[in-house]
């Protein structure tokens, strides 16, 4: 029987990692395309784990869970995809501002925007505004996804900013901001793009930056 890629959707919202893997190669094997795969499967389901985690109806272990399952199927697709040259929604590099070694809420970020179809850069944590500026080159990235927990790293997110308009590159990149500590406020003094205070309106805030349509 063919592969039913709402079930596939389905696998991933319940973080069923095996079948959802299983489902994945049948569905190629029957020559379905990675990207249907990966829009009809993956990113629905995603897009319901987010739906979801807004409403308070998962919690972080759920969306862990949802995002494995996502992460392996991922891993057999992406090599596909490249083979086909299909290009994804955007390109964001994201990480950790320097000082700062706390990579949860980063990490659910990555995930969030990676099963809605975005490249993600992830450069991990502590990261300095020069390695961000030579990602963002190096990738021709669309946006920069910065986290800080701490009140004490936060100012390293104006520094990020800062550091983009003193290298001239500033008007190419979009750049947002999220953080237990961060608020809206804040995003609005030291210049940056957007605050989403979680992962899945972190991807709300991607799409709307890069002119995509949001769900
Ligand atoms: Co730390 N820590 N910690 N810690 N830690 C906090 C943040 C703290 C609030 C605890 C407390 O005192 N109550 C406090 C900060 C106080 C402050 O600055 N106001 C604190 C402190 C003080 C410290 C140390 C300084 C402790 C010490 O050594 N004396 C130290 C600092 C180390 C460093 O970074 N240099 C430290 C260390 C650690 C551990 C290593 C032990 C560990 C981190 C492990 C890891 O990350 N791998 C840790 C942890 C786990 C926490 C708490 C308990 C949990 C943080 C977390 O993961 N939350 C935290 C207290 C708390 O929050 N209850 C605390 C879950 C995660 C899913 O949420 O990260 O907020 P969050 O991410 C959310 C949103 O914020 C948003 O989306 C995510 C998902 O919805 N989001 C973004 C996050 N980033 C985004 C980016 C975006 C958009 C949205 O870009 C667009």
């Amino acid at each position: 029987m063919a592969v039913d890629l709402q079930v596939l959707a389905d696998n991933i919202i319940r973080g069923k990692k095996n079948p959802a893997v299983e489902m994945t190669q049948q569905a190629l094997a029957e020559g379905v395309a990675p990207q249907q795969i990966i829009n009809e499967g993956l990113i629905a389901g995603m897009a319901v784990v987010g739906e979801k985690f807004k409403k308070n109806e998962f919690y972080v272990p759920e969306v862990l869970i949802a995002a494995r399952a996502m992460k392996e199927c991922m891993s057999i697709l992406k090599p596909l995809l490249e083979e086909t040259g299909v290009k994804p929604v955007g390109i964001v590099v994201i990480g950790t501002v320097k000082g700062d070694l706390h990579d949860i809420g980063k990490n659910l970020v990555a995930m969030m925007l990676q099963g809605n179809g975005f490249e993600v850069v992830d450069l991990d944590v502590a990261v300095t505004p020069e390695k961000f500026i030579e990602a963002v080159k190096a990738n021709s990235a669309d946006a920069i996804a910065l986290s800080a927990l701490l009140t004490t790293t936060m100012p390293g997110m104006k520094q990020m900013v800062d550091a983009l308009e003193a290298s001239g590159i500033r008007g190419n990149v979009k750049v947002m901001i999220g953080g237990a500590p961060v608020t809206q406020k804040f995003s609005d003094e030291i210049g940056a793009d957007g605050y989403a205070p979680d992962a899945a309106s972190a991807v709300d805030l991607a799409k709307a930056l890069l002119d995509l349509p949001v769900a």
